[in-house]
């Protein structure tokens, strides 16, 4: 008792120390200990609090007992339990609503000495399943069903078992720490390691950075350290407990949020007890900043979320800064039987964590005004670790002035119009949305006359988009149209039915301004239509604007790598592989304006026509080209090899003349590698002559 009554003021002024990086955010996750020598837990919810708040504190069990954290209800809160080995049983004692006494019925699971309790919802059914670490088997019980299943992985003397969703795909990860050497099985396939920590430490696993995986945990002496996996050094610690504590990490202990549970009856305030059957009353009754946990369980409503300037219902105002977290993607369902999943007026702030999300009329979320209109102050949200799919219409909708961050989710099967859609709003404040890590795909209708991309973003939008799997999408993997501004880095885009990116849109002599900065993709195997093709990236001839491409790999897309039909490009750095041609420059009387290009430094291989192709319209008089290919400064050559006609073609009415320089280039054969429609010389000049 000496330790509760001090622990306070130490934990406090532990906290304070300069050892202590900047916690994460509050509410998402919680960390606790378990204390054997008084066998007590200490359970923060709040990380940020100050001062803190135990959300869970005082004696459970007896000793001997094993704590193993869960949610073993289901309700998005980690619940304690103790396991009581005795006997060849282990009996599971969970405390569901956190009296500290333990709930009816224990469970009992497991129970040979030695084995390892833990916990972790692999069914998915946001109930968390017992599991039995027995010398290298894994046994875990379906809450589902009873049913056991078995995993392997370890074995050997000092294995330590770990359980966390590494790859963050909401399905648990099983780990094994020895000695401070990672070995890690993933859901999604395959295995990691990794060194962190050694014998003297704790391992845990909890995703204290909030990207949606779980990172290496250890703890030793009441200091906690954290590790992204494969990559860095600690990122951050966290001092709380002390030596001869089992710490216990992963979820929240959130026991003050307003809590939502499908179908509750009786007496319904949002408390842990009794919570709201719906999600629009814990809205009614939230405050800003308000933490919201939903349960596992299937919500019919359409759930309207307004901001703090609308009076939506008598008495009842909006509120911003609301989080709405719900126990595992995988567990609960936003089913509207008609309308929208999720729609914010003018809210701001707001959070939509896990969450599975339908709608068979209308979008899965969409961010908005007040009045729907785009020139009134739009939302704002950060949209995480959801599962969007069988909308019909967008995924996720972006519309006006609002701006969202979209991390981590998979956006499938919009069936009329795009995954994730940015459209209206004044050119001064425009939609905008940060979307990265998210797998965009099978969105739309096979060659439909519209919708059917992965993104689309539209007048005036400001997107940038990292780190996607953007792929089958029955249309273009991302179009960018009426003056939006991309940033695309880092992504995988593939397969898609028309191309991979289009930018730029409408009728002849339109003049899109929309810009694109392309790089660190990969960008393959798009154009699966059939037909004659299409490409990695279009810039049809409606740009006016100046585009960058760079450090991209371009292979097999059916027709060519990059086709610019107007505008400005440069690009270097890229791989051109596989595709039809490996970059098409047309001009002709259809275009807007100019069509300018600069290629530096590119590699063009086995690309089964050119690898350069510059194509001037017969009777173009309108507009002009330019296009220089490479330099005499060795980085920035361009290399040819393989290419099934000619490393530059050209068509032309006359010759055609470029802008590459003698040097500027290598060729890997000395075969016919500037077609002789081409004029190539170190003369800069234009298409139509010196
Ligand atoms: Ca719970
Ligand atoms: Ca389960
Ligand atoms: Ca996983
Ligand atoms: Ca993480």
């Amino acid at each position: 008792m000496l330790w509760r009554n001090s622990s306070f003021a130490v934990v406090l002024a532990a906290i304070a120390g300069p050892a202590v990086a900047a916690p994460p955010p509050g509410y998402f996750m919680s960390l606790a200990v378990y204390r054997p020598s008084t066998n007590s837990i200490y359970a923060y919810a709040d990380l940020t609090a100050n001062p803190h708040v135990y959300a869970l504190n005082g004696p459970y069990g007896q000793a001997g007992d094993i704590p193993v954290v869960g949610d073993f209800d289901g309700n998005g809160v980690y619940d304690l339990a103790v396991v009581r080995i005795s006997g060849g049983n282990a009996t599971w004692y969970a405390d569901t609503n956190h009296d500290l006494t333990a709930d009816p019925s224990p469970l009992v699971f497991g129970g040979l000495a030695g084995d390892i309790p833990l916990a972790a919802d692999f069914d998915g059914d946001g109930i968390s399943d017992l599991v039995i670490y027995r010398g290298g088997t894994w046994f875990i019980r379906k809450s589902t069903d009873s049913t056991t299943f078995t995993k392997s992985l370890g074995g050997a003397v000092g294995d330590v078992p770990v359980i966390g969703d590494f790859d963050g795909d909401g399905i648990p990860d099983i780990a094994i720490f020895h000695a401070g050497a990672w070995t890690i099985q993933m859901s999604s396939g395959g295995t990691a390691t990794d060194n962190y920590g050694d014998g003297t430490y704790k391992p845990c696993a909890a995703d204290w950075d909030h990207d949606g995986r779980a990172d290496l945990c250890v703890f030793l002496n009441g200091v906690w350290k954290f590790k992204h996996l494969g990559t860095g050094g600690t990122f951050d610690q966290y001092t709380f407990g002390t030596a001869g504590d089992i710490p216990l990490a992963g979820g929240a202990f959130d026991t003050d949020a307003l809590f939502v549970w499908a179908g509750a009856s009786g007496t319904q305030n949002g408390s842990l007890a009794n919570p709201y059957a719906t999600i629009s009353q814990a809205r009614d009754h939230a405050v800003d900043g308000s933490v919201i946990r939903i349960a596992r369980g299937t919500y019919t409503e359409y759930v309207n979320l307004y901001g703090p300037s609308i009076n939506y219902a008598p008495g009842l105002f909006g509120k911003n800064n609301l989080k709405l977290f719900g126990v595992s993607r995988r567990a609960v369902n936003i089913a509207p039987s008609t309308g929208y999943g999720f729609r914010l007026w003018a809210a701001s702030g707001y959070f939509l964590e896990n969450f599975s999300i339908t709608s068979p009329n209308n979008s899965g979320i969409i961010l908005g005004s007040s009045d729907g209109s785009y020139t009134n102050p739009g939302s704002s949200a950060t949209i995480e670790f959801n599962s969007i799919a069988n909308t019909s219409n967008y995924g996720v909708l972006v519309t006006g002035q609002s701006q969202a961050v979209i991390h981590r989710n998979t956006i499938t099967n919009s069936v009329n119009y795009s995954g994730i859609g940015l459209q209206g709003g004044p050119a001064s404040n425009p939609a905008k949305a940060t979307i990265s890590d998210n797998e965009i795909a099978s969105n739309g209708p096979i060659n439909g006359a519209s919708g059917g991309n992965g993104i689309e973003a539209t007048q005036s939008s400001i997107v940038t988009a990292a780190g996607n799997y953007i792929h089958d999408n029955g249309r273009f993997g991302i179009i960018g149209t009426s003056d939006a501004q991309l940033t695309i880095g880092s992504n995988t885009i593939t397969a898609n039915v028309l191309n991979g990116i289009i930018l730029c849109g409408g009728s002849v002599g339109a003049s899109d301004k929309s810009t694109a900065t392309i790089s660190a993709n990969t960008i393959s195997g798009n154009g699966t239509a059939g037909g004659s093709g299409y490409n990695g990236v279009e810039f049809y001839r409606s740009c006016i604007g100046k585009q960058i491409v760079t450090g991209n790999v371009f292979d097999s897309n059916t027709l060519n790598g990059i086709y610019i039909g107007g505008g400005t490009l440069n690009a270097s750095n890229n791989t051109f592989s596989n595709n039809q041609n490996g970059i098409t420059i047309q001009s002709n009387n259809y275009a807007t304006v100019n069509t300018i290009v600069g290629l530096f430094g590119n590699d063009f291989t086995n690309n089964t026509k050119d690898g350069v192709f510059a194509q001037l319209d017969p009777g173009t008089t309108a507009h002009d080209m330019v296009v220089t290919i490479g330099s005499t400064q060795g980085s920035l050559q361009n290399h040819f090899s393989g290419q099934g006609f000619h490393a530059i073609g050209c068509s032309a009415t006359t010759k055609l003349l470029l802008n590459c320089p003698a040097g500027g280039n290598t060729f890997a054969t000395s075969g016919d590698n500037i077609e002789s429609t081409c004029s190539c010389d170190d003369i800069f000049h234009d298409g139509f002559g010196p």
